[in-house]
């Protein structure tokens, strides 16, 4: 027996169908970020050992100055996770937020788990992914690596969480051929379909993690690292859920939260700065020019082939 809103849907990962939906408010009744954080950690506690990562003493309990507002915060590691770390906000019958990330050792050149949900009544605002260490259309060893047999999951969700309108070429050069960029409405089942989702996404990079190969050559890690400081550098700066944080923490809290707990490692893996990365950025006083995309470009359409390949034309706007 499954409740009316799963059994709508075919083909959706069996974990995603035997835990007991729980929660509530503004994604439809019985819908909530917190079991897909959840249902995370437990898997990952199936395989590993979690240590609190040592950002969680000072964030676990950071409140909202508004009381309808409810943040939670959790980081960890574990022998081959450098930080495991998740956000969620729940405001009543409001906005759901879901930050949940997963960034590797550089002794491993895993993709980062990224998955990024803004609900509002509205709408809710999904980026799905396992963001590319390496660019994959530049990488192709790394495309073959990781991407290549997943490209079915691309089919599998392109029908329930479809593309979700122009992402700007600044974001996509962030996003691997199997992400999942959309915007829905909140339903229960569009709820459960993300949730199905972002089952998949995550047991697929349990499983590289599990099968991941320490590096051992000095060059190759710090390559590594400088790819995930990079990442971070520009999460940290461009991040479009900042000004939503700078309201509900405070500026100085906001901008705590983003360098020291969800894009932690920015100020320690590396030493380049935001404008050393993105150069274009730079404005004449050498301040970093605010805007999200200095190209003006946009991908209105997934931009990869069924093979992962790169076949995307950009758009102005
Ligand atoms: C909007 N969030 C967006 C958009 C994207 C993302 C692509 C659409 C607008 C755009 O094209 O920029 C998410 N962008 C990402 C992610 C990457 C990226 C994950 O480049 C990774 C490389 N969103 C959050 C959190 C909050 C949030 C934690 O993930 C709030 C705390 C809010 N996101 C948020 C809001 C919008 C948004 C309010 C709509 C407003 C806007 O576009 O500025």
């Amino acid at each position: 027996f499954f409740p009316p809103c799963l059994s709508a849907l075919p083909k959706l990962h069996p974990l995603a169908l035997t835990t007991e939906m729980s929660g509530g408010g503004g994604l439809g009744s019985g819908c909530s970020y917190q079991k897909f954080v959840h249902f995370a950690l437990e898997q990952t506690r199936h395989r590993s050992t979690l240590v609190p990562h040592p950002s969680q003493e000072k964030f676990r309990f950071i409140k909202a100055n508004e009381d309808n507002t409810v943040l939670n915060a959790l980081s960890f590691s574990t022998s081959k996770i450098r930080l495991l770390r998740s956000l969620t906000i729940e405001q009543k019958n409001s906005v759901q937020v879901l930050d949940f990330a997963a960034f590797s050792r550089p002794e491993y050149d895993l993709p980062i788990f990224c998955a990024n949900a803004f609900s509002s009544p509205a709408r809710s605002i999904v980026v799905l992914d396992l963001n590319p260490l390496y660019d994959t259309t530049e990488h192709k060893d790394y495309r073959e690596k990781y991407y290549r047999a997943l490209m079915p999951l691309v089919h599998k969700y392109s029908e329930l969480l479809p593309w979700g309108g122009k992402i700007t070429s600044e974001s996509l050069r962030f996003f691997s051929p199997i992400v999942i960029w959309t915007v829905f409405e909140p339903s229960e089942a569009n709820h459960q379909a993300l949730y199905s989702a972002f089952v998949d996404y995550y047991m697929v990079w349990l499983e590289f993690m599990d099968g991941a190969v320490r590096e051992s050559s000095k060059e190759k890690i710090d390559r590594n690292r400088e790819a995930q400081h990079k990442y971070l550098t520009w999460r940290a700066e461009k991040d479009p859920g900042y000004p939503l944080l700078k309201k509900l923490i405070g500026e100085s809290g906001a901008k705590d939260l983003v360098r020291e707990f969800l894009f932690e490692g920015v100020g320690s893996l590396g030493t380049k700065s935001f404008l050393e990365y993105f150069a274009e950025y730079a404005q004449e006083d050498g301040t970093v020019n605010k805007k999200r995309s200095m190209a003006g470009k946009s991908f209105g359409t997934r931009p990869w082939d069924a093979h992962g390949l790169f076949v995307g034309d950009a758009v102005d706007g």
